[in-house]
């Protein structure tokens, strides 16, 4: 194929031409909806007169143009691949066009396509042009006015953005709604939804006193579980006047749920489009864990109303303007709504394995990337979560009513416009008279800085000591010298022999227990007063930014801070930590073919938490009694020896599990509730310890706790307990019991997909060596389809992403699997075929012979004819 093009940053020009009004008219059907634009345009001001115009477009059968009312005859415009280019326009313009598209063919998801016979749209970030010819970038905006008209038997109800303005039926059956949409708009907040749906309405009063009608439209055998997601956008609402000051500005607010989805919701103006996955919950289907992850993006979704449809980026590059700070949004939401401590210890955790991996490997990019080939693959963890980390620390920079000060000065300098990183930043720099320039670093340079910290004390001074040495590694196209120091805030305090926090003295500061350390040297002495006994540091706490510290503890002072450090986040830290050290002895025992041992102290912190369970929050108990991953922990070797790795943190499970049997017995028995099911925080931390406990008792393999795990199993009245049941028998390899429930839960739920999807996932991430030929073989089940993105993440995102050791299989056959996959969605649905292959490009740390197979079924791919999706991230890859 011939190369694709790069589109860089430092290129950016406004538009030519502005759209100020756009009137479009669906006409519905399967194969050939006709799609009739009527666009008012004009010159833009700072671009001089003359210019050629230039639209947008892919997969349309244009069917007529023409200008001012004049058919344009083929000499006047020509259409160069994804281009449609009018070399003589005057200033101001009308332009009209029609064009045939085929939603039923649509398998890519972006654009107009059909799930389940219902038609919907997905537009960010260039699927408008699959709908009409249109500037398609995010600084052209438009009032929009969209007429839906569809058959009414079968597209009984038909929406798009904004209010209902007119409607009624025309012959032949049909009918039509004309939406109006009053705010101007880019093109990627443009949707519409047509098909047999149910509604379940709600009203929410803004602090104003105006009636906002919500609407939540699903599919009539859905209708059971929309209760939990009207609930929280009306704590979402609320949440967003109280703490951001930010009101909602339509008279309704319109949900839908579509089952065919390539990630998790869209924020479109006045009717956010959802994948079913990320809204419809109901006790009996849905797991704790889901619940919370729906909250979290109904409440990300409604978010974006201000944070990037009223404020919305200059260009694709300011991706993170919009998504860090609303994913920073939707934390601190979270946060508040249950436990602050586990929400920031669940985002970390996702960071420190998921994001750190990123940008440790071959894709790895800034916060603000400056080119790309296609903008769909950098919807990242990198973009979001990292983005939301720098969002995070200007918080800690800045203090919470500063920062206050500068949202509010956001939002109202930059209501209606498409606007950079900069502006934000420059706008929290204004507010707070801090000097952010340093600070821009974070959105310009790719990978993880890494600070290393030393300490010395000086007995007779009484003074304390600690030197932060800050460098980033290279990164693809970064150098290391290149690599400038950032601007970083690090909360920390100092805790004495007894336990109980030290008066900090720098200088002649006295911050109090603790204080936010400013680094923006590569190398940082700061010298700590009155220290009457030699202290232990408790660094970075609450992850105050997203970096690798290194502090030289020994365990004991990690089992110290397990128990007496304030900060809920570093205690749950410390004692990974120490986890970690402990599954890294057990390692090298085994490499070096002794017999391993569990580490005294790491069993001592752990009979101490089962002991004294009220040190901590329930919630933040059962986050400390879980190991590392086998992710996380491969992510801190240089070199990565999976298998030893797997067994390692087997080993130490299973030696918790034997040693510390009865303290197990009693938390499971302690957390059994009979109240009925409530999503409530107070009950998933019950449900949580209870579960935790289940898995250490089946961790020892004793035929008693695969019984109890079995009758968790048939007596289970919620989803939580259920699955946390079915994986302790799957996973722990249950034989007959397993094989049983299996198809028990089969025959309960082969009508509901989005817990069937659970049932594949279960299955996928089993440890044992039959995982690879159970993951083919339900490839041929019923509830699998390669066509629907939830089934392939459920089934081979899980099997590739969360079980190591069949996934890297010596004989290559995992990798093999998901080469075949990727290369058949590689035509169908490009996007899920270049985030799915990502795994396969992580191979820098593993051994010759793995990283052998896995550049060989890269190399297999990059044989093919690939989208510009897969292009991109496998030239990467050989790189
Ligand atoms: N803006 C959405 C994310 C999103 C991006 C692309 C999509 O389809 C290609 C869909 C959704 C969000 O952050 O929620
Ligand atoms: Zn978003």
């Amino acid at each position: 194929m011939s190369e694709p093009e790069v589109v860089y940053l430092k290129d950016y020009l406004p538009p030519a031409y502005t759209v100020e009004t756009t009137h479009l008219t669906f006409e519905l059907a399967p194969e050939d909806t006709h799609v009739k634009a009527t666009l008012r345009m004009k010159r833009h001001p700072e671009r001089e007169a003359g210019v050629p115009l230039e639209l947008f477009g892919a997969n349309l059968d244009l069917r007529a143009i023409s200008l001012n009312g004049e058919a344009l005859s083929k000499s006047r415009y020509r259409i160069d691949g994804e281009r449609l280019i009018i070399d003589d326009v005057p200033d101001a313009f009308v332009l009209d066009t029609e064009v045939v598209i085929a939603p039923e063919q649509n398998t890519a998801l972006e654009g107009l396509y059909r799930s389940n016979g219902m038609y919907c749209t997905q537009c960010e970030p260039e699927g408008f042009r699959r709908i009409t010819w249109y500037p398609d970038r995010p600084d052209v905006m438009a009032k929009f006015t969209t007429t839906v008209i569809g058959d009414k038997a079968t597209l009984p109800i038909l929406l798009s953005n904004g209010n209902p303005i007119d409607q009624g039926d025309l012959e032949d059956g049909r009918h039509f709604v004309t939406w109006e949409d009053p705010f101007p708009k880019p093109s990627y907040l443009f949707a519409l939804v047509a098909g047999q749906l149910e509604v379940v309405e709600s009203y929410f009063t803004t602090r104003n006193g105006r009636t906002v009608l919500l609407q939540l439209y699903v599919e009539p055998q859905n209708l059971h579980k929309t209760e939990f997601s009207m609930g929280a956008l009306k704590r979402a609402m609320k949440w967003d006047e109280e703490t951001y000051g930010r009101e909602y500005d339509l008279d309704r607010f319109m949900i839908v749920a579509v089952d065919d989805f390539n990630m998790g919701a869209m924020e479109n103006k006045g009717l956010n489009i959802f994948n079913s996955s990320a809204v419809l919950a109901n006790p009996e289907t849905t797991i704790d864990a889901g619940f919370q992850r729906i909250e979290g993006i109904v409440a990300h979704e409604y978010f974006h109303n201000w944070s990037g449809n009223r404020v919305t980026c200059r260009d694709w590059f300011q991706l993170a303007l919009k998504e860090g700070f609303t994913v920073f949004r939707d934390q601190t939401f979270s946060a508040d709504t249950n436990s602050a401590p586990v929400k920031r210890i669940e985002d970390v955790a996702v960071l420190r394995t998921q994001q750190f991996a990123e940008d440790a490997g071959p894709t790895a990019h800034p916060v603000r990337p400056d080119h790309f080939i296609e903008i769909s693959n950098f919807y990242t963890l990198t973009v979001y979560e990292k983005g939301a980390e720098v969002v995070r620390m200007l918080r800690n920079l800045l203090g919470k009513e500063t920062f206050r000060r500068g949202t509010d000065t956001y939002f109202e300098r930059f209501d209606g416009q498409a606007v950079r990183v900069e502006d934000f930043v420059n706008t929290m720099a204004d507010v707070s008279g801090i000097d952010l320039g340093q600070f821009m670093r974070w959105y310009e340079q790719a990978g993880t800085p890494r600070i290393d910290v030393a300490e010395e004390y000086d007995a007779e001074r009484q003074e304390y000591a600690l030197t932060f040495r800050q460098h980033t590694p290279a990164t693809p196209g970064q150098v290391a010298d290149s690599k400038q120091p950032l601007h970083i805030p690090v909360r920390m305090g100092l805790l004495n022999g007894r336990g109980n926090p030290i008066e900090l003295a720098v200088g002649n500061e006295r911050p109090g227990h603790e204080m936010v350390l400013e680094l923006r040297e590569a190398e940082e002495r700061i010298v700590f007063k009155h220290v009457a006994e030699k202290p232990t540091p408790s660094l970075l706490r609450g992850f105050s930014a997203p970096v690798i510290l290194n502090f030289p503890y020994t365990r004991e002072q990690l089992a110290f801070l397990v128990k007496y450090d304030v900060d809920g986040f570093n205690r749950w830290d410390a004692g990974q930590r120490l986890a970690q050290e402990a599954i890294f002895d057990v390692m090298h025992a085994i490499q070096a073919g002794e017999a391993p041992t569990l580490d005294d102290t790491l069993l001592d912190v752990f009979d101490y938490l089962l002991k004294t369970p009220d040190r901590a929050d329930r919630a933040v108990l059962a986050e400390m009694l879980q190991l590392p991953s086998e992710a996380y922990l491969a992510g801190q070797r240089a070199q990565v020896d999976i298998d030893a790795i797997h067994d390692a943190r087997a080993f130490v499970e299973r030696s918790l599990a034997e040693q510390l049997h009865f303290h197990w017995q009693a938390l499971y028995e302690s957390n059994v509730t009979k109240a009925a099911y409530e999503p409530s925080f107070e009950q998933i931390s019950h449900r949580a310890l209870k579960n935790v406990a289940l898995s250490y008792l089946c961790a020892t393999g004793d035929e008693d706790a695969l019984a109890l795990a079995d009758q968790q199993f048939k007596t289970a009245t919620n989803m939580t307990d259920t699955r946390a049941a079915l994986t302790q028998l799957v996973h722990r390899h249950a034989g007959e019991r397993a094989d049983a429930a299996l198809k028990a839960f089969e025959a309960r739920w082969s009508h509901d997909p989005l817990v069937m999807d659970q049932w594949l996932t279960l299955q996928a991430t089993q440890p044992h060596p039959e995982a690879l030929d159970r993951v083919k073989a339900l490839m041929a089940h019923p509830a699998f389809s390669l066509r629907n993105p939830n089934r392939v993440r459920a089934l081979i995102g899980a099997f590739s992403q969360h079980n190591h050791v069949n996934f890297h299989r010596a004989d290559g056959e995992g990798y093999a699997l998901l080469a075949d996959i990727v290369l058949q969605l590689n035509k169908s649905n490009p996007e899920i075929a270049a985030r799915l292959v990502l795994p396969l490009t992580r191979y820098q740390r593993l051994d010759e012979v793995h990283q052998q197979l896995m550049r060989g079924a890269l190399e297999r791919i990059r044989n093919q004819s690939l989208s510009r999706n897969l292009y991109e991230v496998i030239e990467k890859a050989l790189a």
